[in-house]
């Protein structure tokens, strides 16, 4: 089992797309063992996006992210971080393919909807920004024997 740290960005929640898009990594399967709304801070962003903080876009991407609440969630599953960077597609709307998250509801490279950690090290970095380790529930839902196989 591997854990991602999912956000659904300000323009998600602002666009009142926060069920769909739940929706859609519950309808795979996949398991939310924490879920939190917050206000993102300039220090958070600096955290979470340390690999562009010098980037010329950083600015705006710290003023997009900082500019509504979030809701942040840890997501586990079988090789759930491959699995929901693939069901997000590529982080431009406009070059996502359709059928995934960003190529059915986002036109944009910035409010591209929905962050997810893209390696297990960022997972664990990023779980430990946005939670304290007794925020994430470990539980295995009633349902689990229907969704995979016991040796999978
Ligand atoms: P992703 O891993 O798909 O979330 O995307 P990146 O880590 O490459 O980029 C992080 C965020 O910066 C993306 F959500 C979009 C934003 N970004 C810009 O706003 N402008 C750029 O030129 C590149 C990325």
């Amino acid at each position: 089992m591997e854990r991602s740290l999912v956000l659904l960005k300000p323009d998600c929640v602002q666009r009142r797309l926060m069920g769909q898009i739940i929706s859609r990594f519950e309808d795979k399967g996949l398991n939310i063992i924490a879920m939190k709304l917050l206000q993102v801070t300039p220090e958070m962003s600096k955290q979470h996006y340390a690999e562009h903080v010098e980037k010329p876009f950083y600015p705006g991407l710290e003023e997009f992210i900082t500019g509504a609440p979030v809701l942040a969630m840890v997501i586990e599953g079988l090789e759930v971080i491959r699995v929901i960077r693939e069901m997000l597609g590529a982080t431009s709307g406009l070059k996502a393919a359709s059928g995934t998250i960003r190529g059915d509801y986002s036109s944009s490279r910035q409010m591209n909807l929905v962050h997810a950690s893209d390696s297990p090290e960022a997972a664990a970095r990023e779980i430990g920004l946005y939670f304290d380790a007794a925020e994430v529930l470990d539980f295995t839902p009633c349902l689990t024997p229907w969704l995979k196989a016991g040796d999978e």
